[in-house]
């Protein structure tokens, strides 16, 4: 049919699994209505590639000290700095069989990771409630699912943003005092959206500070 639009691809995986195989930025479609779709950055290389990045960060030319309508909508561009936003996360991991892999590069050059084996996020009438199960390797060591630190395990965590005070806890509010949103428990000793260069914990005690940070990356795949 003439003017019927193609259905985008659903994620990442999909379009490795149809021969493309180029990081870069391609077009998706985790909706519900054919003609929806969205731009993200797909990974093609890590791992066997098809992971479709959530979050990434390389310069402080964006602010992720916003609010949750930000959040929940997503900011930024693909290819530089970006959140795509909760309620797309939620729409790629319902399904409850995706994997979240996180990686942070540090200034001289070396990129560290950690994977965990199960990641999903709910809706926002569940606060955007992190879900995180299973195994957790890699070289930047877990500080999200089984830290050891109860107060600062994150699975069962609602989203909190500057303006929307959702951790567990922590009296006061955790985002608003790290300026940026996250899943915080007590608070976090992982926490990827601070401010950029700042003197915040990102991935305690591995990268213990924001001021080391070269780039982050965060991205799912279906199992
Ligand atoms: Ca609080």
């Amino acid at each position: 049919m003439a003017n019927q639009k193609f259905r985008a691809a659903a994620d990442c995986k999909e379009l490795r699994k149809n021969g493309h195989a180029d990081s870069g930025v391609y077009e998706i479609n985790p909706y519900d209505t054919d003609s929806d779709s969205l731009l993200v950055y797909c990974d093609m290389e890590i791992m066997g590639g098809g992971w479709t990045v959530i979050q990434k960060r390389v310069d402080g030319s964006q602010s992720f000290e916003v609010n949750w309508a930000a959040y929940k909508n997503g900011f930024g561009t693909p290819e530089q700095n970006v959140w795509i936003g909760n309620d797309v996360i939620h729409l790629l991991t319902k399904g409850n069989n995706s994997s979240l892999y996180v990686s942070i590069t540090i200034q001289n050059g070396a990129s560290l990771y950690e994977l965990y084996e199960k990641f999903a996020i709910s809706d926002e009438t569940e606060k955007y409630k992190l879900f995180l199960a299973g195994t957790a390797e890699g070289t930047l060591g877990d500080n999200m699912l089984n830290t050891g630190l109860g107060s600062h395990d994150l699975s069962g965590m609602y989203f909190s943003t500057p303006d929307r005070d959702n951790d567990r806890g922590y009296d006061g509010s955790c985002a608003a005092n790290y300026n940026g949103g996250w899943w915080f428990n007590d608070c976090s000793r992982a926490f990827l959206n601070g401010p950029w260069h700042g003197t915040q914990l990102v991935w305690f005690p591995t990268v213990k500070s924001g001021s080391s940070v070269k780039e982050t990356l965060m991205m799912i795949r279906h199992h």
